[in-house]
């Protein structure tokens, strides 16, 4: 993957791009080239001791990349949600300016890193959407175009944040927007993080913008999306607002 042009991420902009994984030994190699071809930009991998290896290939990535590429290797209780409270931890500690968010399977090309980074300038958090100008889906079968675009009307109606894509794991924050998020208080482990993270940055005042991306669905490797999941994510939306309420 080849850097397009766009707005600059300079050496000096200290931004760091946190990627949970769990079996994408294949895409994480991809991946990491178009992340590091960015100068500014560094790497932190959590792996979830991926069984196909996908820790010790992260581990020789970081031996190449002394600096530019950092990998945690959970243990324990594996999920999306747990995986990023670790990581984004990690990240403030290690005093990024610009933290992002992304799935590691591809579907978020690394070209858009300068695109969000820009738009941080403005805003607190920067949402990699899906649905801005119509709907930016590649290789996704009609029932699943129909299933996430009814999953982001939900939500939004549900958590009442008007950002067009609230799911979305591709997001760019500024430090001290996340340094703001209850991170130890968070009720999703699972794909239901990335809801209460806009949900909890909403309540809190942080100015939520949006950049175009086109999404490809992963061509390597297999989803973890389950229905349990699924269940998740419509019962989350609903806990976040009542528990507030009661709060
Ligand atoms: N550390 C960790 N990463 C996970 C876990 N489950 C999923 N991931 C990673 O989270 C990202 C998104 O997972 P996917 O399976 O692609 O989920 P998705 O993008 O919603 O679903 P698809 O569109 O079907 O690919 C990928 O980088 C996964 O490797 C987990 O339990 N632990
Ligand atoms: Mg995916």
């Amino acid at each position: 993957m080849e850097a397009r042009s766009g707005p600059a991420v300079t050496s000096d902009a200290d931004i760091l791009v946190v990627v949970p994984t769990y079996n994408e030994r294949d895409n994480l190699p991809v991946l990491a080239r178009g992340i590091l071809a960015h100068p500014g930009c560094r790497l932190l991998v959590v792996d979830d001791g991926s069984p196909d290896g996908t820790g010790a290939i992260a581990d020789g990535l970081a031996a190449e990349h002394p600096g530019r590429v950092e990998v945690m290797h959970r243990t324990g209780p594996r999920g999306l949600g747990r995986s990023y409270v670790d990581g984004l931890r990690h990240a403030l500690a290690s005093g990024a300016r610009l933290i992002f968010q992304m799935d590691a399977d591809l579907s978020h090309n690394p070209e858009y890193l300068p695109a969000l980074a820009a738009a941080a300038a403005q805003y607190d958090v920067v949402i990699g959407s899906r649905y801005l100008t119509g709907v930016s889906v590649v290789n996704w079968p009609l029932h699943r175009i129909f299933l996430s675009a009814f999953a982001n009307r939900y939500v939004r109606a549900v958590i009442r944040v008007s950002a067009t894509d609230c799911t979305s794991g591709f997001r760019c924050w500024r430090r001290e927007a996340l340094e703001r998020l209850p991170l130890d208080a968070m009720v999703s482990n699972g794909y239901a993080f990335i809801v209460e993270m806009l949900y909890e940055a909403s309540r809190r005042g942080c100015r939520i913008g949006e950049v175009p991306i086109i999404f490809v669905e992963r061509k390597q490797g297999q989803s973890k999306v389950s229905g349990r999941v699924l269940a998740e994510s419509l019962i989350v939306p609903w806990r976040l607002r009542f528990r507030r309420r009661r709060a």
